[in-house]
């Protein structure tokens, strides 16, 4: 990976999954400047989130490519490049010039021109440190800065079971570069007002159902318009729910009118999954979710048709 780096002579563009995370970031800004410190040309092209713009610097992350310089090597990072359709930035399947790949995902095809695909790291930059050691670029701060925001937010702040030894000695090897981890840790927790103003709102529809087993919020349209918020603040709500004491299964509801879009977490024997597909969706047996086309009522009878019947199911399998 690091040999077809330092070889390539022409610009380098540096791609990632759409809808990217700290790890997405992360990785392509850690690359990015890695590369840009020994000469390379880089184009990074993204869409960054607006809770994570804290940590680009003017200029060094660009807008999504309409077409490829001449002469292009392509790093697809945290996304498998088999899988075009989810790689964000510009269109990969436009593309046939040589691709590189760094990934931690177990559904990666591990297929590209050169690449380390690592399913045992939970996050992509712990892979993408290893390539900036093999380019032999000098370590500065700026670089061990994102690649710490990609562990620090795919290991959910460290305390995820996915966290291994050497997740904590990559972060003391950041931490020893100088990855102010105590800066994001601040910035990542900011919210914006729009954040409290919609969950006000949001917090308005809380129903405990089922003993509190399942916590239920939904929000509108309407809602986000008093609150001034966006769909992006609505993302974390979800997570806010699951931590009720007591609760299986948090149930969030984006009722956009004509269609709802439901997103689910489940603990304690309870799947998720289940729920998702028996609503047409699909997902994670912890985290999954359905979009229902049909109007809030309607697509809540079913939402709570399809909790009740796997609630019935995880306590006839896991007695009480
Ligand atoms: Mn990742």
């Amino acid at each position: 990976m690091a040999a077809c780096l330092q070889n390539h002579q022409g610009p380098i563009v540096v791609l990632a999954h759409e809808n990217p995370d700290g790890d997405a970031l992360g990785s392509v800004l850690g690359l990015s400047r890695a590369l840009r410190a020994i000469g390379k040309s880089v184009i990074a092209p993204m869409e960054v989130p607006h809770y994570l713009r804290f940590v680009v610097e003017p200029g060094e992350i660009v807008a999504p490519l309409s077409e490829w310089p001449a002469d292009t090597l392509v790093a697809v990072l945290d996304v498998d490049n088999n899988d075009p359709v989810r790689v964000a930035g510009a269109d990969l399947t436009t593309f046939s010039g040589p691709v590189a790949n760094v990934d931690h995902h177990g559904t990666n095809l591990r297929r590209a021109d050169a690449g380390v695909v690592d399913p045992s790291r939970p996050a992509a930059t712990m892979i993408v440190a290893d390539v900036i050691d093999a380019l032999g670029v000098p370590w500065t701060e700026a670089i061990a800065t994102p690649l710490m925001l990609g562990l620090n937010t795919d290991t959910g702040n460290f305390a995820f079971e996915s966290v291994t030894p050497e997740t904590f000695e990559c972060a003391a090897r950041l931490r020893a570069h100088g990855a102010r981890i105590g800066w994001l840790t601040e910035q990542l927790r900011q919210k914006p007002r729009s954040y409290f103003l919609l969950l006000q709102e949001v917090l308005g529809t809380l129903e405990f159902l089922w003993d509190g087993q399942v916590v239920l919020a939904r929000v509108d349209d309407v809602m986000l318009a008093r609150a001034g918020a966006s769909w992006e603040d609505v993302e974390s709500y979800v997570g806010l729910l699951r931590n009720a004491e007591g609760s299986r299964l948090a149930v969030m509801i984006k009722d956009f009118g004509d269609r709802v879009k439901v997103s689910l977490r489940s603990s304690g024997g309870v799947s998720a999954q289940n729920i998702a597909v028996a609503l047409g969706g699909g997902g994670h047996v912890p985290a999954a979710g359905a979009t229902l086309s049909e109007s809030y009522s309607e697509a809540r009878r079913k939402i709570d048709q399809a909790v009740a019947a796997e609630l019935s199911r995880a306590s006839a399998s896991t007695p009480a």
